[in-house]
């Protein structure tokens, strides 16, 4: 957050590294969610995340996530919430901006949705449709998706039940689809989500590590433009990753120079020997 921004993206709306992210996410969010590359993208996202930590804040630890069957259906009584030692906790007042933690006076510039404005990291946690939304951290949600048998079964399975959970249940910038990034526990959350990911490919690795599938874009495709490209600050993306509407292995994944692009075959395993060197503990 205190490094400048360098990538000089569209719109000069980023401030700082942190915001890039944000940004990059933001100009992607009509290509990386309800598409087949959803967890790919996010798992490459996660490793920028981690890579600017580590090269620019003197960050030796790693990724961490946030474990969220544990607080399901409870999440404001979850230790992530500590002001102290955690990322601070619920928003308060008519705005819902956090009142403590190490993120209370962090101003984002992108959103609400697409929109370039400055404003502070909300939350909603007492909303009964966060209250609600958090439910579908539980194990039974997520024992459910690990047993489809087929990455085109899994990825919707996840992206609707544990990924809806940990967005709906913290509610104001979380449950943004664009902007959702500026809250810092966006990374725990899709943290939790990878990890989900890659248990589900270790029950059959041999299958699983070159499983892909889906669509490209959503809705519709081909050159589905963005709803309000008018509107859109940076304009439409140009590139949806695949030549066709069939998500595959040569699909690119951008973070617009936060790191150079990868495909999804380089993200497909985490073990170390390309891109990726990580597990989950
Ligand atoms: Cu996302």
């Amino acid at each position: 957050m205190a490094s400048p921004a360098v990538l000089n993206l569209p719109a000069a709306a980023s401030r700082s590294r942190f915001d890039e992210l944000q940004q990059s996410h933001a100009m992607s969010v009509d290509v990386v969610h309800n598409v087949g590359a959803f967890l790919p993208y996010h798992r490459f996202f996660l490793h920028t995340h981690e890579h600017l930590l580590r090269t620019l804040c003197n960050y030796t630890s790693a990724q961490p996530y946030w474990d969220e069957p544990l607080d399901a259906g409870n999440f404001p009584a979850s230790p992530l919430l500590s002001p102290t030692t955690g990322f601070g906790g619920n928003g308060v007042g008519e705005t819902h901006c956090i009142a403590d933690g190490p993120f209370k006076d962090y101003i984002n510039p992108i959103g609400p949705g697409s929109r370039v404005t400055n404003h502070c990291i909300n939350r909603n946690l007492g909303a009964c449709e966060s209250v609600y939304a958090s439910k579908l951290a539980a194990p039974q949600f997520v024992s459910a998706c690990m047993a489809l048998p087929t990455f085109g079964e899994f990825w919707p399975c996840v992206e609707f039940a544990a990924h809806t959970a940990g967005h709906g249940g913290i509610g104001g910038e979380m449950l943004d689809l664009v902007a959702s990034p500026g809250d810092p526990l966006f990374y725990l959350h899709h943290a939790y989500l990878d990890k989900l990911w890659w248990e589900w490919q270790a029950r059959d690795l041999p299958a699983r590590l070159a499983q892909i599938s889906g669509n490209n874009a959503c809705p519709g495709f081909p050159g589905a433009p963005p709803a309000q490209p008018e509107t859109l600050p940076w304009g439409p993306r140009a590139v949806v990753g695949d030549p066709g509407n069939v998500t595959t292995l040569g699909h690119v994944l951008t973070v617009d120079g936060a790191l150079p692009d990868v495909t999804i075959g380089d993200v497909m395993d985490i073990r170390g020997g390309g891109l990726l060197c990580y597990e989950y503990v």
